[in-house]
């Protein structure tokens, strides 16, 4: 009696796997402004899965075999679109209108994004999607890196173009944050076990390299985007250039609070001020 239960448990929980999810997914563009920790205002553009503006655009998680329905509308009143390498392509869209496109997931992380400029990216119409491997259990965790130079912000909104050998960022966000925020960021913010595996993903959305260095423990890249023969390596800094994500996994070898930071050090400022950039903390119990 016992095994036959025990087997048409099993026999449900395989049924639950084999069916994916059908999901519906609606991302509308708007403008507006990014609040940095001193209270500086950056106008921005992002992609927002809900019906009013989100300072940044939203990490989107699914499952492989998820059969996506995903409507992109353009609130703004310049033309975007929504691209995702090797996934969906749904071109340019006019403002005021929207586009729906119907997709089946596979399992991977990708960066979606306006196809129709550098300068929309660089304003924040860029985001990650994680598809992830079916009954993957693993605790993961999400930095999308950006920086900020206010006037080229300003000048972009107004149309006018990127002109990198003059770049200088003075502000250096993960998921939208700076200063104390990024502390407060449930999806950014490592918190682990000793002996229990986590994962981290780190994109960059910006157009310099950031280089993020761990202190306390070695992570290995299970996989990244700008360089296959790197996967597999056990290390402590792993820079991720832009447009390239790295998949990192750690299993803690023992309790602590330790820094992890860009090792270009300009990236842990924020408006001249040291501390309030690309750093964090990874608390690890027992
Ligand atoms: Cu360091």
């Amino acid at each position: 009696m016992i095994r036959s239960l025990s087997i048409s448990f099993l026999l449900f929980a395989l049924t639950i796997n084999v069916y994916s999810a059908n999901i519906d997914l609606r991302l509308e563009i708007f403008s507006g402004d990014l609040s940095m920790f001193d209270n500086s205002i950056i106008p921005v553009i992002t992609y927002s899965d809900s019906s009013a503006f989100s300072p940044s655009s939203p990490i989107l998680i699914f499952e492989d075999g998820d059969v996506l329905t995903i409507k992109v509308v353009n609130s703004d009143i310049n033309v975007h679109g929504f691209k995702v390498d090797g996934l969906i392509d749904i071109g340019s869209i006019a403002a005021g209108d929207s586009v729906t496109q119907v997709i089946t997931l596979i399992a991977g992380i990708y960066k979606y994004y306006d196809p129709t400029s550098i300068e929309n990216q660089y304003l924040g119409l860029s985001g990650l999607i994680h598809v992830k491997e079916s009954g993957d259990l693993t605790p993961y965790f999400y930095w999308n890196l950006r920086e900020h130079e206010p006037e080229l912000n300003n000048a972009v909104s107004s149309g006018g173009s990127i002109d990198q050998t003059l770049y200088s960022p003075k502000y250096y966000t993960i998921n939208g944050n700076s200063g104390d925020a990024i502390d407060n960021d449930a999806q950014a913010k490592i918190f682990g076990n000793v002996n229990s595996e986590f994962r981290l993903v780190i994109m960059n959305h910006g157009l310099s390299i950031h280089s993020m260095h761990f202190h306390g423990y070695h992570l290995l890249i299970l996989d990244n985007s700008k360089n296959s023969s790197h996967n597999g390596r056990d290390k402590d800094t792993f820079p991720v250039y832009p447009g390239h994500y790295q998949l990192l996994s750690a299993t803690p070898d023992k309790p602590g609070e330790y820094p992890i930071h860009d090792h270009n050090l300009i990236a842990v400022t924020g408006g001249g001020q040291y501390h309030t950039g690309m750093i964090t903390t990874m608390l690890i119990a027992p």
